[in-house]
């Protein structure tokens, strides 16, 4: 009786010591990794480019250089995929369910995932702002895209970070340098053009399994990935605050076994 008490106490005890020590050394990882993703045409778009991810813990530093995207025009920009280990991916025109021969943003979704974070010039970084046009990045009259944004993101899209992957939004069928509803309204908001949202350009980073199996750490269970800082620290505090009562739960089981043994 005293033996199983004493190896369940130890179990007890041992569970928070784990989700400790589980964060530290996912705190501590060895210094920056970097990932590159080309990016590769969607819907015709000529759209083309390289993002390189750089995560420093859960700092991460996108860049992006793309070229081939509609000049002068706002391109909404995601990291899009799951940090669940399901299979997403980039889509191709086989995603085309109504055969107008544009993958629609909602066309896609089923294939590349919904957006994790927005890639926003400032501000919020959240899905929320997946359509905030005023705050993404302008191509360059060439046609040309250039962006750097450091981002803190939640330990769930560090541990997950070869699962995902960056799409770029804005099209121009028709060629006139600008949005228009020549291939009718966008399936997101009807209040912006189709060109405007489809996906123009889509990558995967290189040479990462899809799908991949959490690479060591605490399973931090179900928690909706929350790509924004102030997210992140909130989720910090909720694991500090598991954290605590865990320990008094010990410390209150213990004193309730001393009291009864006594
Ligand atoms: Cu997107």
């Amino acid at each position: 009786m005293t033996a199983k008490r004493t190896t369940r106490l130890a179990a007890l005890v041992a569970l928070p010591m784990a989700l400790a020590l589980g964060t530290s050394s996912a705190a501590t990882a060895a210094g920056p990794k970097g990932f590159q993703i080309d990016l590769s045409q969607l819907n015709n778009s000529r759209a083309s480019g390289t993002a390189m991810l750089s995560l420093d813990g859960t700092e991460l530093t996108v860049k992006i250089e793309s070229q081939g995207l509609t000049p002068g025009q706002p391109h909404a920009q995601h990291i899009h995929g799951s940090t669940e280990g399901h299979d997403f991916t980039c889509p191709d025109i086989t995603a085309d369910k109504d055969g107008d021969g544009i993958v629609t943003t909602s066309e896609g979704l089923p294939v590349y995932g919904n957006i994790n974070i927005s890639l926003t010039v400032d501000g919020d970084t959240t899905p929320d702002s997946g359509l905030a046009v005023d705050r993404m990045p302008v191509a360059e009259a060439d046609g040309t895209l250039s962006y750097e944004r450091t981002i803190t993101v939640s330990q769930d899209v560090a541990d997950h970070i070869q699962d995902l992957h960056v799409v770029q939004h804005g099209i121009d069928p028709n060629g006139n340098n600008k949005y228009d509803f020549g291939v009718g309204k966008s399936d997101l908001d009807p209040k912006l053009p189709q060109e405007a949202t489809a996906p123009a350009a889509c990558g995967l980073v290189k040479g990462a399994a899809v799908g991949s199996v959490p690479a060591g750490g605490v399973e931090t269970g179900t928690a909706a990935a929350s790509p924004s800082g102030v997210q992140s620290r909130g989720m910090a505090a909720v694991g500090a605050a598991t954290l605590v009562a865990a320990a008094g739960t010990v410390v209150v089981t213990r004193r309730r076994r001393a009291a009864q043994d006594g």
